[in-house]
């Protein structure tokens, strides 16, 4: 009897890595004649068969464009892109589907909220409240909105530990009646700091303040529901979470979304067109111009089944607490490590430096190994100067990384540091 999980299973499994891997076809592949350690997943995920099929079946049996066509393929690909918003919904505890906006990833998710909420909304004097360990893509899109519209970017501080020091949002009157728009992580690329969002919400909420939640780090490895957390809007991408690259979510609260305005103009996203001005679909189709990825969107769903499969988000994180309680032992034991951001509860991850020797150099030495990291500045230039580096190495974890992986990183470290006679 095969222990795999398959999407739709009903009794769920416990997350075991040794099972699980040989789902994921590219993880029994070699790199410079070493088995492959993966350890890039904050990065993007690999994907299980089940998801490379479903998005694969798409093309192979029903392939057609969405909600135009009268005729069998279309009406099949039409049902099969909603089921996918219907899954994702319930995935993240939405409880209406028409909050589920198909977009590229979190990247053009809070592009949209800062562009068609903010751009429109802010006015010269207004506030928007972020913090020092954003990803650039959540601090970009709202400096340049910033700069069109006049409003001022705030920043809620971390401790020196890396946690973010939330009482600052009252103790120092970060929060206040200027405060339009609060758009926090939830879980940080680098230091795994996990924000307490749910409390951030009520905050901004009784400020009169938008919540935003870049969720891309933490819908892949945390239970997460949009009801519990009391945000507004919510991005994450389909690819860190062991979908296809190309499809992401922005969830937004039903109403928030209808006082909206379009971000991208063109088909399906109109109601009616007139040569000098139009009016627009209902939510969510309002913010889906032009066609889709329908197989990005099916084989995102699949994921949502197979992580399901594995014995759920419960049982995930718990395994993936596991893993990063035992990196982040190995590593603080190692000479000359220092491993940055605060300790559990945290992110499945560990961004770490070795003294006198270069990340870049580090990767591309255990790349000879087999092993798998970033190195740079993980999109979060301001984190890496406040941590005074110009970059870091990390190892980011997923369902299918095992401790013997970990120790594995551990002894190349150890090379890495003879060899560059660190
Ligand atoms: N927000 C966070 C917290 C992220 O970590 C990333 C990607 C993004 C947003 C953007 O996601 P995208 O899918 O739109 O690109 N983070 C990383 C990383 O840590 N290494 O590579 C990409």
């Amino acid at each position: 009897m095969s222990h795999r999980p398959t999407a739709g299973t009903e009794a769920p499994v416990a997350c075991d890595p040794d099972v699980l891997r040989s789902d994921f076809p590219i993880l029994s592949r070699t790199v410079h004649g070493r088995p492959l350690v993966y350890l890039d997943n904050a990065a993007t995920t690999q994907k299980p068969v089940v998801v490379i099929e479903a998005e694969a079946d798409v093309y192979r049996r029903y392939n057609a464009n969405v909600h135009r066509a009268i005729h069998t393929l279309g009406e099949e690909a039409t049902a099969a892109y909603e089921a996918a918003r219907a899954k994702i919904a319930t995935f993240i505890g939405a409880p209406d589907v028409r909050g589920v906006v198909f977009v590229r990833n979190a990247t053009e998710a809070l592009n949209l909220v800062a562009w068609a909420w903010g751009r429109r909304r802010l006015r010269p004097g207004d506030e928007v409240l972020l913090t020092p360990m954003e990803h650039h893509s959540n601090l970009v899109p709202w400096q340049l909105v910033a700069a069109e519209t006049g409003a001022k970017l705030r920043f809620i501080p971390l401790l020196p530990g890396g946690e973010l020091d939330q009482g600052a949002l009252a103790r120092d009157g970060l929060l206040n009646e200027r405060t339009r728009i609060v758009a926090v992580t939830h879980a940080s690329n680098v230091l795994g700091t996990i924000t307490r969002v749910a409390e951030i919400c009520a905050a901004a909420r009784a400020a009169g303040a938008l919540c935003v939640v870049d969720a891309a780090q933490s819908v892949p490895h945390l239970p997460l529901d949009v009801t519990a957390i009391g945000c507004d809007f919510l991005a994450f991408s389909g690819h860190k979470m062991y979908g296809p690259l190309g499809i992401g979510v922005l969830w937004g609260r039903p109403e928030r979304l209808e006082e909206t305005e379009p971000f991208f103009g063109g088909g399906e996203m109109i109601l009616r067109v007139e040569l000098e001005c139009s009016t627009w679909n209902e939510i969510p189709y309002k913010f889906e111009a032009g066609t889709p990825n329908v197989a990005g969107a099916v084989g995102l769903a699949a994921a949502v089944d197979y992580l399901r499969a594995c014995g759920g988000m419960e049982a995930i994180a718990a395994h993936e607490a596991r893993l990063t309680a035992h990196a982040l032992e190995v590593l603080r034991d190692l000479p000359g490590v220092t491993v940055y951001g605060p300790p559990a509860p945290r992110a499945a991850l560990a961004a770490f430096n070795v003294a006198g020797v270069h990340p870049h150099d580090l990767a591309q030495f255990l790349d000879r190994d087999g092993i798998a990291v970033r190195a740079g500045h993980h999109c979060a230039q301001p984190l890496m100067r406040h941590l005074g580096v110009v970059a870091t190495a990390r190892a980011s974890f997923s369902l299918y990384n095992t401790p013997a992986e970990i120790d594995t990183l551990r002894d190349s470290i150890l090379r890495a540091r003879e060899f560059f006679h660190a």
